[in-house]
């Protein structure tokens, strides 16, 4: 790269269990999409980036470091950085730094309306080494957890481990949905809803960015809402394959 040099880089985190903490070094940007959505505004970039599996990231860049240096994107891990990709700066592209780039244009149905009336939804997750979870059901049978350790089916969501037969909502076209997640579990979880995207209601009653994937780290509580736009069958799952594949999977209805 040359210095002064814009780049819009695509981030999109491949790993079925890591989180990647990211920061940039040599280099000035903003956040301009999460999950495929633009943000309404681009959010200069400060707080390192947390990307858990199957979330992405959109960024524009400005490289900042001089001729002969190197410029990274980093990985932090327990607030140790290390270099994930280095970027070497060769020259100059202009004297000075481009302004602020503009937002990307909406994509359509990005609003949330209707949180006044939306049919409130709740999600326990339980399960998993160092939890709580005493028991759950698998396959129409309550077991122990020492039995579903010994099955490889040890994650559950509302009380049961797997996909449910019904599903966790059944919702009419339109309706505006209320889904409060809580993590009762000792691991991250990054809960995909497949179909459509959501906003998280943050603690001063704001909507966050439009979203699919939502990290949650243990003990946290977290509500988003979305509208149930899209008829079908839709799956709802952690994206760390392996917790999908011992359990954590349900499914959502829209007619
Ligand atoms: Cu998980």
């Amino acid at each position: 790269m040359r210095q002064n040099e814009r780049l819009r880089l695509r981030l999109i985190n491949a790993a079925n269990a890591r989180i990647f903490v990211v920061d940039i070094a040599g280099m000035e940007g903003w956040t301009i999409a999460l999950d495929g959505m633009p943000l309404a505004q681009p959010q200069r970039l400060g707080e390192p980036l947390i990307l858990g599996p199957g979330q992405r990231a959109d960024l524009i860049v400005d490289v900042t470091a001089d001729s002969g240096e190197t410029a990274h994107l980093v990985r932090l891990d327990n607030g140790e950085g290390m270099s994930q990709v280095a970027l070497t700066v060769t020259g100059r592209a202009s004297a000075v730094r481009r302004d602020d780039p503009p937002a990307l244009p909406s994509n359509a149905n990005m609003d949330v309306p209707g949180l006044d009336n939306a049919v409130p939804v709740r999600l326990n997750i339980e399960g998993g080494a160092m939890g709580r979870m005493q028991s759950a059901v698998l396959n129409g049978e309550r077991k122990s957890f020492r039995d579903l350790v010994d099955e490889n089916e040890y994650w559950a969501l509302n009380g049961t481990v797997g996909m449910p037969d019904a599903p966790l909502a059944g919702l009419a076209l339109g309706q505006t949905v209320k889904l409060e997640i809580s993590n009762d579990t000792s691991f991250p979880h990054a809960m995909h809803l497949h179909g459509m995207h959501f906003r998280e209601i943050g603690e001063d009653g704001t909507l966050g960015p439009l979203r699919d994937t939502i990290t949650m780290f243990r003990g946290e509580t977290r509500t988003v809402v979305f509208v149930a736009d899209n008829p079908g069958d839709w799956l709802f799952h952690c994206h760390m394959l392996s917790h999908a594949a011992a359990g954590m999977m349900t499914w959502m209805r829209v007619t």
